[in-house]
């Protein structure tokens, strides 16, 4: 027997109402249909102490200097990296909805610099794939619910698109630019090609660090 081959981190990432949580359930759906332990999350983690104030954040019900709230997204990624590094060891593939990229492009988008955004996110487990469905902003203010929190405004969400294009290009090795406006089942066909040739990949190599 061989050492037990440790599950995949993947994410989603996109503009709000890119497609992400559909996709993001429909891969982990197919998944399991194929008897591989598979869990899905999604940052920022609204159930802790942390993710709260996060939450309180983005319902308008409080305000915070972009430098706070920037860090507790990413303190909120850090307080369950412990439990990720355990389930993945373990065997489990996680489905994430939004990761370390969400972090970066939302505060960029805000005129923060750059690396100073990305430097608390070195370290986290580096994802084996991130799906990037790239979406063009006007087209997401058709579909429902745009609109109730913060940040979800066109002209925002162009800005975030744009720092996500700037991360695609220089992370491109392990990034899959999808385009959004397909069909959800075109998506997920794409998405599951690219999922099952890369799980025996990735299973078998030791986790990697966000450097
Ligand atoms: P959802 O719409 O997916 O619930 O996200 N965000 C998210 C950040 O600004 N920084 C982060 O690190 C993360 C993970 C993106 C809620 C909003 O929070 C933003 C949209
Ligand atoms: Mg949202």
């Amino acid at each position: 027997m061989g050492p037990i081959k440790r599950g995949a981190l993947i994410v989603f990432e996109g503009c709000d109402r890119s497609g992400k949580s559909t996709q993001s359930r429909r891969l982990a759906e197919l998944l399991k249909s194929r008897g591989i332990p598979t869990e899905s999350l999604n940052f920022p983690d609204r159930s802790t102490d942390i993710g709260q104030v996060i939450n309180s954040y983005l319902t308008n019900s409080k305000d915070l200097q972009d430098e706070v709230i920037h860090l507790l997204f990413s303190v909120n990624r850090w307080e369950l990296m412990g439990k990720l590094r355990q389930k993945l060891l373990a065997g489990t593939t996680l489905i994430v909805d939004r990761y370390s990229y969400s972090g970066v492009a939302y505060s960029v988008a805000k005129g923060m610099d750059f690396d100073w955004c990305y430097a608390p996110e070195r370290g986290l487990i580096k994802p084996d794939a991130v799906f990037y469905l790239r979406a063009v902003p006007d087209r997401l203010a058709e579909r429902s619910e745009f609109g109730e929190e913060r940040y979800e405004k066109v002209e925002f969400q162009s800005r975030v698109s744009a720092v996500y294009d700037r991360i695609f290009s220089n992370e491109s090795t392990y990034w899959h630019q999808l385009d959004a406006s397909v069909t959800a089942d075109e998506l997920h066909f794409l998405i599951a090609e690219i999922a099952e040739k890369l799980l025996p990949k990735v299973t078998t190599q030791p986790l990697d660090k966000l450097s």
